[in-house]
């Protein structure tokens, strides 16, 4: 018999990686997309299949992890042995901006997929993924961060996620089911949304050198991050889920850079010169010619940011033998290529 999987986020940039994952393992994929004005399904669109094929082995159903009716009822009709719940507005900066609907859908979309489960007594078939995130260790009480460190989260969406951990504990006690979390450190690739910091790094930095882009604004260019490439981390959410007991699982490289060296290696990479002057606020990255090509701007700081996140994941490398794959350079490298690809054939 095939497993069903039930992906929410699934047009998001983990999702996609975890859908393509699933369907080479031969599982039956189902995943919930919003309904939008304008296409959101760019990055599954190489896996869709139309939905009269009766051998279908991915579809997309309507449904929002706000709404408690629509959670349940997709959920009662795959019935899944697996359900993943990458739904979230994931953007930090975003949740000072929208904190109410970012507690509504990163932490109540957990407890409503929970409860559906509970309510059509699934207790026993499906498996739970709840998408724990580093955020939660905001301003850490412990380097490195691993499962029995104390979090202390810094921003409404570090928060919302805080109680989608605990609920998932809870009805893991509670109820019997076998739900985890993955407690996941910052995760990039190609697919990253255009408004986190790698990604509007390596575009920017390639269309100006292509001459397409003047000037890059950025915010706090020295918050340090532990980043991994997301099809290694999406890996690791299957691994989870495939354990003979549930449990909660840090997954990071444990190996750190900030803004600043990020941006280095990426110029490094497209053989561009930069040369840094000033400080703080006033810190500005200069090209050959002296054109200041990297500036700060105020409307990219948040009220709190977390400076530092550093993951040990020790424990599963050693429960699920997982390790990442890729590394920064690798990360960098796919990520260039991507963006010029798009440069030369997009136009
Ligand atoms: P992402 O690219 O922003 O994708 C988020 C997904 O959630 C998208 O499919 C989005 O749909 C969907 N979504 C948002 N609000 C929804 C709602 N109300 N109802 C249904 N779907 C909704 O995020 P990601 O980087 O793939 O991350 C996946 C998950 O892991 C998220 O929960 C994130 O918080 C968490 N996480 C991410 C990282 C990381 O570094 N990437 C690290 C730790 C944890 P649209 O496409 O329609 O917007
Ligand atoms: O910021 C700084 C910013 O938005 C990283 C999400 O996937 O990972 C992600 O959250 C750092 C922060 O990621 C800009 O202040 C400077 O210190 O790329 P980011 P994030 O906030 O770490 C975690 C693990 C998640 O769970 C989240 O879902 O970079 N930074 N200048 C900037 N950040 C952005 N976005 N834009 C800037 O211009």
């Amino acid at each position: 018999m095939k497993k069903t999987a039930l992906i929410f986020g699934i047009t998001g940039q983990d999702g996609s990686y975890l859908a393509e994952i699933l369907l080479k393992k031969n599982y039956i994929v189902h995943g919930v997309k919003r309904r939008s004005s304008s296409m959101n399904t760019s990055r599954v669109d190489h896996i869709y299949q139309d939905p009269h094929d009766k051998n279908y082995k991915f579809r997309l159903h309507y449904g929002d992890i706000t709404d408690s009716s629509s959670v349940s009822s997709v959920i009662e009709k795959t019935k899944p042995n697996e359900i993943y719940n990458l739904a979230a507005q994931s953007h930090v900066a975003v949740s000072f901006e929208v904190p109410e609907y970012t507690a509504n859908a990163d932490a109540l979309g957990a407890l409503r997929i929970l409860e559906a489960i509970k309510f059509h007594k699934l207790e026993k078939k499906t498996k739970f993924y709840q998408a724990g995130t580093s955020e939660m260790y905001g301003k850490v009480q412990k380097v490195p961060q691993d499962e029995k460190t104390q979090f202390y989260p810094l921003s409404p969406y570090g928060v919302a996620k805080l109680y989608a951990h605990w609920i998932t504990k809870n009805y893991r006690e509670a109820y019997k089911i076998f739900a985890c979390n993955g407690i996941l450190f910052n995760h990039e690739s190609p697919r990253r949304g255009e408004t986190f910091v790698t990604k509007k790094i390596v575009s920017a930095l390639c269309k100006i050198k292509e001459g397409k882009q003047k000037k890059l604004f950025l915010g706090n260019l020295n918050a340090k991050r532990d980043w991994g490439h997301a099809r290694d981390y999406c890996y690791a959410m299957w691994k989870i889920l495939q354990q003979k007991k549930p449990d909660d699982y840090v997954i990071a490289t444990g190996i750190q850079y900030s803004i600043k060296q990020f941006i280095n290696i990426t110029a490094k990479k497209l053989k561009m010169k930069i040369k840094w002057k000033g400080k703080g606020f006033n810190e500005k990255g200069f090209n050959e010619k002296g054109y200041p090509i990297i500036q700060c701007d105020k409307n990219y700081f948040r009220p709190l940011d977390v400076n530092t996140l550093l993951g040990n994941s020790k424990k599963a490398r050693r429960n699920l033998k997982w390790k990442p794959r890729e590394n920064i350079d690798s990360l960098i490298e796919e990520m260039i290529k991507f963006e010029y690809f798009h440069l030369q054939n997009d136009k």
